[in-house]
């Protein structure tokens, strides 16, 4: 895999991030994101699916192998739970080098209310064999990643795939899925980073062994080198994103605000605890004060938070810092790793306070 040093964003690079954008900051404003405007993240082609001829098939050490379709998974007990998503290539334009891939700023999330069957109960009904340790979540979508052909791919270990919350999700915001989030069903695993959800479900199989796929055993590892084996990226780390205040300059974004009272607000989750905390710094991270927390939407969405600031006349630099209930916080400043993962720095944001 490539890196760069460039402060520019290469040709390669905007290709993907024409393809795949992000949710406008200004739309932290809602707490369910309107579909339009949840993050995309796809690494190849969006699949075209005829929804007669689709089927599910559950199967490998099961001794009930089940093929579904997609009326069979809809008839079946269904949960609609608010969960948000968070790709972990997220914040990787902000490091330096960076790996060649999505460059993200800090925009690659969303929240939705996804409806779907929970997973559970099918692979009970399938039999899992005993001695099985992994599931492996199959989509229809195949590409070529370091010249290695490969449908996207990734298995969960057992125990993660039977927790009560996984879903097999067939509609996002009471709507059916559209083709760039799924169609027609994904798995959704709240709590941990984008790659999990498996989209364009095509089968689900049972293993006995560490599954080695190209997106799994490969691809999303924090690691220092190329060679380094490094660790799996699982649960989202806590985050905090603020709306930028006051209007943007077009070709810059730098903020311009009115001088006076005036209400920062946002949004922090974490995939590990509920957020117990979020702080607020309004002169680039030497002094914080606590936010006031919003209501608690689901155990697997953000919360939203509000600040009163008084906006002096001058530039200022804003940020925001949450921490979860296990205690796990956002650095100041990115911690470096080889493909650019999980960068949960602070926001900052540069804000210039004038009378208009
Ligand atoms: N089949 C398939 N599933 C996939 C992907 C993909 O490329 N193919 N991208 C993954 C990644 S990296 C992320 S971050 C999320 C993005 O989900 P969204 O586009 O619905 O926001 O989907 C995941 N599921
Ligand atoms: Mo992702």
């Amino acid at each position: 895999m490539a890196t760069t040093s460039s402060s520019e964003i290469s040709l390669q690079e905007l290709q993907l991030a024409a393809r795949n954008h992000g949710l406008p900051l200004e739309a932290l404003r809602y707490e369910i994101t309107p579909i339009g405007l949840h993050y995309l993240l796809i690494h190849f082609d969006i699949p075209q699916v005829d929804e007669q001829a689709w089927r599910l098939q559950v199967g490998g050490r099961v001794s009930q192998p089940l093929t579904l379709t997609l009326d069979e998974i809809k008839s079946r007990p269904s949960r609609t739970t608010a969960v948000t998503l968070e790709c972990a290539g997220n914040g990787r334009a902000l490091l330096s080098p960076r790996a060649v891939s999505q460059p993200w700023l800090m925009e690659a999330i969303g929240t939705a209310e996804w409806t779907g069957t929970p997973l559970a109960p099918i692979l009970e009904e399938a039999r899992v064999s005993p001695g099985s340790i992994e599931v492996v979540f199959t989509g229809l979508d195949r590409g070529v990643q370091n010249e290695i052909e490969h449908l996207f791919e990734r298995s969960l270990p057992l125990a993660e795939a039977l927790r009560d919350e996984v879903l097999l999700a067939y509609e996002i915001n009471g709507q059916p899925l559209p083709p760039q989030h799924g169609f027609p069903l994904r798995l959704i695993v709240p709590g941990w980073y984008g790659m999990t959800n498996v989209k364009w479900l095509d089968s689900i199989t049972v293993v006995d062994e560490p599954f080695r796929g190209r997106q799994q055993a490969f691809s999303y590892h924090v690691r220092d080198t190329e060679e380094d084996p490094g660790e799996q990226v699982t649960r989202m780390l806590p985050r905090s994103l603020m709306v930028p205040p006051g209007i943007p300059d077009f070709h810059t974004r730098t903020r311009h605000a009115a001088p006076g009272p005036s209400v920062l607000e946002g949004r922090a989750w974490s995939g590990w605890a509920p957020i117990d905390r979020v702080e607020v710094s309004t002169d680039g991270g030497r002094s914080w004060d606590d936010a006031t927390l919003g209501k608690h939407l689901s155990d697997f969405a953000w919360r939203g938070w509000s600040y009163r600031w008084e906006a002096e006349p001058g530039e200022h630099e804003l940020c925001c810092r949450a921490t979860d209930a296990a205690g796990n916080s956002q650095p100041a400043s990115p911690e470096w790793n080889f493909d650019g993962y999980c960068n949960n720095a602070v926001q900052r944001i540069a804000v210039i306070v004038s009378s208009p």
